[in-house]
């Protein structure tokens, strides 16, 4: 914790002080899960304020931060930075938030995000267990996936398989898509009842101690016919896609590059009018923090950074078919950190 607070103090000038209340800013910092917090970090002083609820379990940030329990959040904030002119903040910083200091001037900074962006060895190996924990879960369903079985059916099977399972829940609501619902990138798993002949997406992920993972598979359930060999085809050629890209997953890359490579890729196939999201995004204790992989994207990769590769095609009420990995960027070739079976499943 204290060399994450000194690249901090490091930062700033005597008249100036730095705003946290990012939730999982405040996690990265110091582990507090609770609903309320901010953090204040001068050049030689920190400063953890929270509320009368959560006196008993803070005894621990002590050693670091100045801790005060606040009745009045405003004033107290107010004491605080009255000798200060400047005051630093992420640009997540909430609008309610930014009012209380806008009498002072602003400046933006993301040295958050880029202390996040690179995972320490332990964010990884809590990574690895939350794709391990998901991946028994995609096993675990792929049983349990029935005729006439609801999308909510599955979703509820695996939710609890994985809290079951060590994980403390899941990293978003999964998405679990019957047939022309794939089409839709973030269908919302519904009451849809499963037939043969059917393509199921799965999207879904799992927090481990606070860290997410990110996973997607499309599975055949009786699929037979012209249906099948297009749905394979397709899918041929989005792996293909998904491979070209990841070569663009290395030290010194622009994180940019990848998602436009893919575009490149699909559009031999006239399919890049159909890959309707960013090939990826960071994952961390977000489930979508940075660096974002698209066409906008400033940010150079570095070792350290745990990003989902996720290209997507989609059929407008046909069907839609998404692979997504989670990857460690290492050197020139990316680590791979999940394991699930990466070919069309076929039930
Ligand atoms: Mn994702």
């Amino acid at each position: 914790m204290i060399e994450k607070l000194e690249k901090i103090f490091n930062l700033l000038q005597k008249n100036s002080v730095f705003f946290i209340s990012d939730p999982s800013d405040i996690f990265y910092l110091t582990k507090f899960t609770g609903t309320f917090a901010k953090i204040l970090i001068t050049n030689k002083k920190a400063y953890f304020i929270t509320d009368k609820r959560y006196e008993g379990e803070i005894k621990n940030l002590n050693d670091n931060f100045e801790i005060i329990i606040t009745k009045n959040f405003k004033k107290d904030l107010n004491f605080l930075i009255k000798n200060y002119k400047k005051i630093l903040l992420s640009k997540k910083t909430l609008l309610s938030e930014y009012l209380l200091l806008k009498n002072k001037k602003i400046f933006f900074n993301e040295i958050l995000n880029e202390l996040r962006m690179i995972k320490s060895k332990e964010e990884i190996e809590k990574i690895k267990k939350a794709i391990e924990i998901a991946e028994k879960g995609f096993l675990h369903i792929l049983k349990y996936i029935k005729e006439n079985i609801t999308e909510k059916d599955i979703a509820l099977e695996f939710e609890y398989f994985i809290k079951k399972n060590e994980a403390d829940g899941l990293s978003f609501d999964s998405i679990i898509a019957f047939g022309s619902n794939s089409a839709v990138p973030h269908h919302r798993t519904d009451d849809t009842k499963l037939k043969k002949n059917t393509l199921i997406l799965i999207d879904a992920g799992v927090k481990y101690k606070a860290y997410c993972s990110d996973l997607t598979r499309v599975v055949g359930f009786g699929i037979m016919g012209s249906y099948f060999a297009e749905v394979k085809k397709y899918y041929e050629i989005l792996r293909n896609a998904r491979n070209f890209s990841l070569k663009f997953y290395k030290n010194g890359e622009f994180a940019q590059k990848p998602d436009r490579k893919a575009r490149i890729f699909l559009k031999k196939y006239n399919l890049d009018n159909v890959f309707l999201h960013s090939l990826g995004h960071g994952i961390g204790i977000d489930i979508h923090e940075p660096p974002f992989i698209n066409s906008r994207e400033k940010i150079k990769f570095n070792n350290g950074m745990v990003l989902t590769c996720e290209p997507g095609i989609y059929f407008d009420q046909k069907f839609g078919l998404r692979l997504e990995d989670d990857y460690l960027i290492n050197n020139e070739k990316p680590e791979k950190l999940s394991k699930l079976d990466e070919n069309l499943i076929i039930l």
